[in-house]
């Protein structure tokens, strides 16, 4: 999810603009039809993968104007539905941003709500209310909580799934965009502080920051590979990169417009990428990492 140039020239930052050049991950295929993608997860247990749309000039990225909808991807990257959960009046979607996974269920960032869709069905089945909600941004799940992250108010949300509502706040990082787990980790990247986090979800230290804000511009998704490294997408930095284990090493893996919230399938080593400002999902190759 982007701020608008006029928000990140207040913020006094420069926009990169160098050439694209070195490509080191294969490129699979470039799907192109979406409007304005946000986020790409993968279901584990299919190998779909989902993509959200905001279907939104960048003025109403975070207005609740009932936009919004839900792509399909079949396990080898090819189109299933465009139109797999569109709003309607029944059940709207407000610009619908990062998505997580569990127990056959989807779970979508929807400015101010979280929408829970079934897997199977495609049914709605729940808008959760989240009171003090501004910017949703991400979500992330453990197998047995959700998370949201909140860009506005730098929180991050662990979601009463309940009828309660008694959301708790569990973390706060300033600009806190992509979250994700992975081995018992939790991650977070911040758009405004171009950085990358480990959290403690009980509060056994704060946010430990990797220290590798030079390399960055604006971080948008994160995901963690089996062996321990990372992905990010540096969507103002135009590219995805990894960081090496030991959280030491930065490297450009693809240099592409726009990148916001990634999506990997460790089953087929794919890596979804969405370009939100060119209505397109571009599928890498992860098989040589
Ligand atoms: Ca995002």
């Amino acid at each position: 999810m982007r701020f608008t140039a006029t928000m990140l020239m207040s913020l006094g930052f420069a926009l990169s603009a160098g050439p694209l050049t070195g490509q080191t991950l294969p490129h699979v295929r470039t799907l192109s039809g979406f409007a304005a993608p946000e986020g790409v997860v993968v279901d584990p247990a299919t190998g779909m993968a989902y993509v959200s749309n905001m279907a939104s000039p960048p003025e109403t990225f975070w207005k609740d104007t009932g936009k919004g909808f839900i792509s399909r991807l079949r396990p080898d990257g090819t189109l299933d539905a465009l139109r797999w959960v569109e709003s309607t009046d029944a059940f709207v979607l407000n610009q619908p941003k990062g998505m997580a996974i569990q127990d056959g269920k989807l779970y979508v960032a929807d400015n101010t709500r979280v929408l829970v869709i079934s897997l199977a069905s495609a049914r709605p089945l729940a808008a959760l209310k989240v009171a003090g909600a501004q910017q949703l941004n991400d979500l992330a799940a453990d197998g047995q909580h959700v998370y949201v992250s909140d860009t506005a108010t730098g929180k991050i949300l662990r979601l009463d799934l309940g009828a309660q509502g008694r959301h708790e706040t569990v973390g706060e990082i300033e600009g806190i965009n992509g979250i994700t787990f992975r081995q018992g980790g939790f991650y977070a990247v911040s758009w405004t502080l171009h950085e990358i986090y480990e959290l403690s979800l009980t509060g056994a230290h704060g946010p430990k920051a990797f220290g590798l804000s030079q390399q960055f511009t604006n971080l948008d998704g994160i995901e963690v590979m089996p062996d321990g490294s990372f992905i990010v997408s540096d969507y103002m930095g135009r590219k995805v990169a990894a960081v090496s284990a030991d959280r030491r090493q930065v490297k450009t893996l693809y240099e592409l417009t726009t990148p916001a919230d990634i999506g990997i399938d460790h089953e087929r080593k794919r890596l979804y990428v969405p370009q939100l400002e060119s209505d397109t999902v571009v599928i890498l190759s992860l098989s040589a990492r």
